[in-house]
């Protein structure tokens, strides 16, 4: 056990932060190394190691290595395993790790220091953040750090991981290996010891401080025993996310009436001023029109992010698993698939590799196979643009807006459909009857900083304006391209789109799409829109603009989609947008997450087969009411 004790190679030694879910590592993590990756009030944010740089205040550069949460060494779900592996120094291409951060949470020492006693048994030098230390002291627990220094054998910092106190005490730590590797000395004592002595040797030391008769109501059961109820509870959760999609349209209106104006004068004065041409076509209809008809949405997409941070961070969303618990559990799932499939509103690809945190191999499995029908963020555009051209925009009753009102309907269906799914995968697999029990932690209400709620949004702004900007904005002069060329020929009559590549490319799709009521026009911007759903809004932002003859060029793109589709059309676009597996980066994701082509082949066939399928049943059937 001697090469346990370190010595600091100037290759730069690694540090692990290792603890328990939820106690703070990654804001820890984020503070020293100035990375941004995601905190959230939950257990289970971090499902992979993520690895920064960290200078400490001698100047020495450390590697540093966030990990998943752990309650133990005995890992029961793959992120957990990535955790073990590191310490046990298994871990693919890397070593182990030479020091050992142990971040305990303030206020749950009792069950923190048993994931500590099995670390320091392994034997790798370890120092302890004792965070969240201002929550422990507004609840009045006070923890005499040098005693419990000396209890551990190893130092303790007092940190407060959210507003970076105690992180220079730290980094002053990192530069004293002399004082960690004693840690290590000691632990070679421990390791004879069994692991059943832990929990005497953790009464021991909550004793020895003084906090062992620490009990009583936390503020956050009280809150709980309301947002808990099983009555008031899902009336709570009904009301908060009905909330959230009127205000996604409500709030939205007066900024993204100002995106689209600036974008409309914007077109027209290049319009002026280029001469007349392909340039000023690529400029107008191509980049502006196209790339322009995406950006509108930046505001209702900032809106339904702020809403998911503030859900995240406030600590609700284990709450609402517990809710639901229920409900999943008839058609086979638990309440452990809720915060994957939350996330995966955002995008399906995070809420894929969330389903890490579940143990079980089936229910994984069956939580990745209906992320995708949850309503990721990159439908909203498509969804806004559609509902904003047909649904009016009026009172249904008492303030609740329509338009609002049908988003909720869409964000339902797809949450409905999953459900069916994971029933008729549970027909199919027997461990699927199983009643599993829901154990998760419910961690304490925290208010959302407004710093970190601002930073999330920032952050979303980038990944939108990037995307726009990259993958978006190429495709969508890729399909101007294709759209323009090859010219019509001389006195030819009608746009000239419709002699061009995708024009004849649209006409043999429409084919297949035709029975469900897509134009040629729509049928073409599916293509692009496989690369990024939003494409499929940029698309037809060109295509509608090189298809319009004369003077109404520069028009925005809903005006043209009003004159042009009927309402079941446009009906029947919305219910293909809720199955169709429109992305391949998800297709991808699953492929690395299920390792093999089965899992995504199975996924791509069935979400097309019910999205073709729920497509055409609304187009027959609104055309038949409407008549
Ligand atoms: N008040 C307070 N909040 C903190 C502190 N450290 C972290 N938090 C909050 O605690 C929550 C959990 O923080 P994370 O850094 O995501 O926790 P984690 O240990 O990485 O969690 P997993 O990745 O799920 O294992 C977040 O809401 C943080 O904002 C702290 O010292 N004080
Ligand atoms: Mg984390």
């Amino acid at each position: 056990m001697r090469e346990a004790i370190v010595h600091l190679h100037p290759a730069g030694p690694l540090l692990a932060l290792v603890g328990n879910p939820n106690c703070g590592k990654t804001a820890l993590f984020n503070g020293l190394t100035g990375s941004r990756q995601k905190v959230a009030n939950y257990a289970g944010v971090t499902v992979e190691r993520k690895e920064g740089r960290l200078k400490t205040a001698a100047g020495k550069l450390l590697r540093v290595l966030d990990l998943p949460g752990t309650y133990s060494l005995y890992p029961r779900s793959p992120d957990e395993r990535v955790t073990v592996d590191v310490l046990a120094g298994r871990a693919q291409g890397e070593k182990r790790p030479d020091l050992v951060v142990c971040v305990l949470d303030a206020t749950n020492l009792r069950r923190n220091l048993r994931l500590f006693f099995s670390v320091q048994r392994q034997g790798v030098p370890c120092v302890v953040a004792l965070n969240m230390s201002d929550l422990a002291a507004r609840r009045g627990i006070q923890i005499d750090t040098q005693r419990l220094s000396e209890l551990l054998g190893v130092p303790v910092v007092r940190t407060v991981a959210t507003d970076g106190a105690g992180l220079d005490d730290l980094r002053a730590l990192l530069d004293k290996p002399e004082s960690w590797s004693q840690g290590a000395i000691e632990a070679y004592a421990a390791a004879a010891s069994a692991e059943g002595d832990d929990q005497q040797r953790i009464n021991a030391v909550l004793r020895e401080l003084k906090l062992d008769g620490l009990q009583g109501e936390l503020p956050s059961d009280k809150v709980d025993r309301v947002v808990l109820h099983p009555v008031l509870g899902p009336i709570i959760l009904a009301v908060l996310l009905f909330f959230l999609f009127q205000a996604v349209f409500s709030w939205a209106e007066p900024p993204k009436d100002l995106i689209e104006g600036a974008i409309a004068w914007l077109g027209e004065q290049t319009g002026n001023l280029l001469p007349e041409g392909y340039f000023r076509s690529l400029v107008v209809d191509g980049l502006i029109a196209g790339v322009g008809s995406v950006l509108v949405f930046l505001p209702q997409i900032l809106i339904l992010f702020f809403f998911i941070l503030i859900l995240e961070e406030s600590g609700y969303l284990p709450r609402a698993a517990f809710l639901l618990d229920r409900i999943m559990g008839s058609v086979g799932l638990s309440g452990r698939s809720f915060i994957p499939l939350l996330s995966s509103f955002a995008c399906a690809i995070p809420g894929i590799m969330a389903t890490r945190s579940i143990a079980n191999p089936r229910d994984r499995l069956v939580t990745i196979l209906i992320a995708p029908l949850m309503t990721c963020s990159a439908r909203l555009p498509v969804y806004a643009l559609l509902i904003g051209a047909f649904v009016p925009e009026r009172d249904v009753w008492g303030g609740i807006g329509l338009q609002g009102l049908v988003l909720f309907v869409l964000y339902m269906a797809g949450i409905v459909a999953a459900m069916a799914v994971a029933w008729v995968l549970k027909r199919f697999t027997d461990s699927g009857r199983q009643v599993r029990p829901l154990m998760m932690e419910l961690p304490s209400y925290h208010w959302p900083h407004l710093r970190s709620i601002a930073l999330g949004l920032w952050q979303r702004t980038e990944i939108f304006v990037k995307r726009v900007g990259t993958i978006i904005l190429a495709l969508t002069l890729l399909l101007w391209l294709l759209s323009s060329f090859p010219a019509p020929p001389p006195g030819a009559t009608g746009a000239p789109i419709e002699y061009s590549i995708a024009g004849m490319l649209g006409r043999a799709l429409a084919v297949i799409f035709e029975p469900i009521g897509f134009n040629w026009q729509i049928s073409l911007a599916l293509v692009p829109g496989l690369a990024a759903r939003e494409i499929a809004v940029s698309a037809l932002g060109t295509v509608y603009s090189l298809s319009a003859t004369a003077e109404d060029a520069a028009q925005a793109l809903t005006p043209l989609i009003v004159q042009t589709w009927s309402l079941p059309t446009a009906f029947s676009l919305l219910a293909w947008y809720v199955f169709a597996p429109q992305c391949l980066s998800t297709i991808a994701a699953v492929k690395r997450e299920t390792n093999g082509y089965k899992i995504p082949a199975i996924m791509l066939a069935y979400l097309f087969a019910l999205a073709y399928l729920a497509s055409w049943l609304t187009f027959h059937i609104s055309r038949w009411l409407i008549g």
